[in-house]
């Protein structure tokens, strides 16, 4: 069945570009965009549903390509003592950090992990998200681990949301192997990437490569495992410090290297060449009161292309609205509007290996949009979160909540 929505200006984000149609038609059927463009134009057809959209501004649905929403606990006490000027890496060396939110997150019923993702889900949902990336990696063992990549699988058929799951199970070292770092890389590779990837929980592998985390050489072990097992690899890099992680991601054509505010132009350079997204994450900037900034003008010099993420997660970025992000990426990275939307759309989706369905609204794509009531595309950067007026469209239905 055919369904027309028009009435509408579209910002397709074709190229990653605002790529204006005013006035525009769309015309869904079976869920993909099967022609777009000016009302004027339309072609001659039936409908079996007509849907007017009072002069709305439509963008693709919106794609946070980087969360960690699944977690027990919450770490608002840390916060706390960062404020009284605690550093981060000081609370992680203590026992806090990545390492209290694993202790609560093995604790929890796979049941509770459900419903509070659930609820930090739906956020994202309201504020126009269609698909978002879920990572693991508060498990760090192979139960734990495999329970929190089945609540990701679960969130993605109870919402109405396409859902991405990566397995971080080289977040952090657990308890367990203090000391032991290279063991516990060994049994990522050995146990864990095997089992879980053989029980189609996970579609891609990220890692955090950092001096308080594993090292580049340790990373790369699970990149290899991650390519014999035909899954494609993402990076946490040069988050705190630089050591090449984001040039290590490009030599494994990762889709995307996180983070990155440390990292250099030869690193900028190596992604250009590999086709690398730049995932950048203003919240954990924000959050953490960075005041290294990623090197913008390397990444835009080079053509790597920039996506923005909220980075949820409960020890750096508390995000709750994607929206947000684009307002921070403008005022904390000077990003233009235009620049900051691409990077949930169109950059976000070939972060997430889904670039040639996702991301842009075109002929032949998942019909994936939002009909926003706002003056101009540069609202959504503008406003600071909120629950803007909006209808969302999921595969061509309304699933607006
Ligand atoms: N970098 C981050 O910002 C998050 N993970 C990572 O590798 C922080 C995770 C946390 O503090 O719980
Ligand atoms: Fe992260």
């Amino acid at each position: 069945m055919k369904t027309l929505w028009q009435h509408c200006n579209v910002a397709t984000m074709a190229n990653g570009t605002y790529s204006i149609i005013e006035d525009a038609a769309i015309v869904t059927r079976d869920g993909y965009i099967e022609w777009i463009g000016p009302r004027q134009q339309l072609p001659t057809g039936e409908y079996g549903q007509t849907h007017g959209l009072e002069g709305a501004w439509v963008t693709p649905g919106l794609i946070d390509c980087h969360t960690h929403t699944v977690f027990g606990g919450n770490r608002s006490g840390e916060f706390e003592q960062r404020l009284q000027g605690v550093s981060y890496a000081e609370i992680a060396a203590a026992g806090g950090g990545i390492a209290s939110t694993v202790r609560a997150t093995r604790a929890a019923s796979e049941e509770e992990l459900f419903a509070s993702a659930r609820q930090r889900l739906l956020c994202l949902l309201r504020d126009g998200v269609t698909s978002v990336e879920i990572k693991s990696g508060y498990g760090l063992s192979l139960e734990s681990e495999r329970k929190i990549l089945r609540v990701i699988r679960r969130l993605g058929t109870e919402l109405p949301v396409t859902v991405r799951s990566t397995c971080l199970a080289a977040h952090a070292l657990p308890p367990e192997y203090k000391d032991r770092a290279d063991d516990y890389i060994e049994h990522i590779c050995n146990e864990m990437l095997p089992a879980l990837a053989a029980e189609g929980l996970v579609d891609a592998v990220d890692a955090f490569c950092e001096y308080l985390a594993f090292s580049p050489t340790q990373v790369e072990r699970v990149f290899k495992v991650a390519q014999q097992l035909g899954l494609p690899v993402k990076l946490h890099a040069e988050q705190l410090s630089s050591l090449h992680g984001s040039s290590l991601a490009a030599r494994y054509q990762a889709l995307s290297a996180d983070h990155l505010e440390f990292m250099t132009e030869e690193d900028a350079i190596a992604m250009a060449a590999s086709g690398t997204v730049a995932v950048l994450l203003p919240g954990a900037f924000y959050f953490l009161r960075e005041t290294q900034l990623p090197p913008m003008d390397a990444l835009r010099k080079h053509g790597v292309k920039i996506a923005i993420a909220s980075d949820l997660n409960p020890g750096t970025s508390p995000g709750l609205s994607l929206r947000l992000m684009l307002n921070m990426a403008c005022t904390l990275f000077r990003m233009t509007p235009e620049e900051a939307l691409a990077g949930v759309t169109q950059h976000a989706a070939t972060a997430l290996g889904m670039g040639e369905t996702h991301g842009s609204l075109e002929p032949g794509k998942v019909a994936d949009f939002v009909a926003w009531n706002i003056d101009r595309p540069a609202d959504l950067a503008y406003w600071l979160g909120g629950d803007l007026d909006k209808r969302v469209v999921r595969s061509g239905v309304d699933v607006t909540l």
